[in-house]
């Protein structure tokens, strides 16, 4: 396993749409365990290939209090929504920054799992934040979207002079432990 370096809003690929996989092969299974690997490091409840600048339509979460109970999507969908939630919402992809962005309570997935079988649940409370959270990334969305441009681009700015000042070539730093400074 393989920790992978985390992009950073407003990196432009954090903007690209990721494509479908096309089989679920070891490749793909040692991406998955680098992205579980990477996620626990950061450390985060979600992560989406996007953010490692992988463009590939896949997502890890875990919700549990003590890492325990894992979940990777291949090819996830949104089959069905209900309800309303608004939550505070952070990011790995960006850094020491918290807003309040409203989603669906429940939903309906359908996905790969990691063996390349299509299973389908309900989900709702955190996991089902979570994971329209890290769908928005595979789509090159970010949670900065929902806020008002004035405050999008405030973050933005902040991050861009966090980025400037941080020591460059030191991946651990690029990553999301920058953010922790
Ligand atoms: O996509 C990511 O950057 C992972 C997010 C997932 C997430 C965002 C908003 C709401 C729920 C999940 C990170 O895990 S944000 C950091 C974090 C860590 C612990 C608890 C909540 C958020
Ligand atoms: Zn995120």
């Amino acid at each position: 396993m393989a920790l992978r370096e985390i992009l950073h809003f407003p990196d432009t690929r954090l903007r690209l749409r990721a494509h479908p996989v096309e089989q679920v092969d070891d490749s793909v299974r040692q991406l998955v365990d680098d992205m579980f690997e990477t996620m626990y490091a950061a450390p985060g409840i979600g992560l989406a290939a996007t953010q490692i600048n992988v463009q590939k339509r896949i997502l890890v979460a875990d919700v549990s209090e003590d890492q325990t109970e894992p979940h990777c999507l291949i090819n996830p969908e949104i089959v069905s929504r209900e309800g309303e939630e608004e939550m505070d919402e952070g990011c790995l992809s960006v850094p020491g920054f918290y807003e309040t962005v409203r989603r669906a309570e429940r939903i309906r997935v359908r996905a790969l799992n990691r063996d390349g079988e299509v299973f389908e649940t309900e989900i709702d409370g955190l996991l089902a934040v979570c994971i329209q959270h890290e769908i928005d990334h595979l789509d090159g969305k970010l949670f900065v979207d929902y806020l008002s441009t004035l405050k999008r681009n405030r973050i933005r700015k902040k991050l861009e002079k966090q980025a400037a000042r941080a020591p460059s070539g030191s991946p651990a730093l690029a990553g999301s432990a920058a953010g922790r400074l």
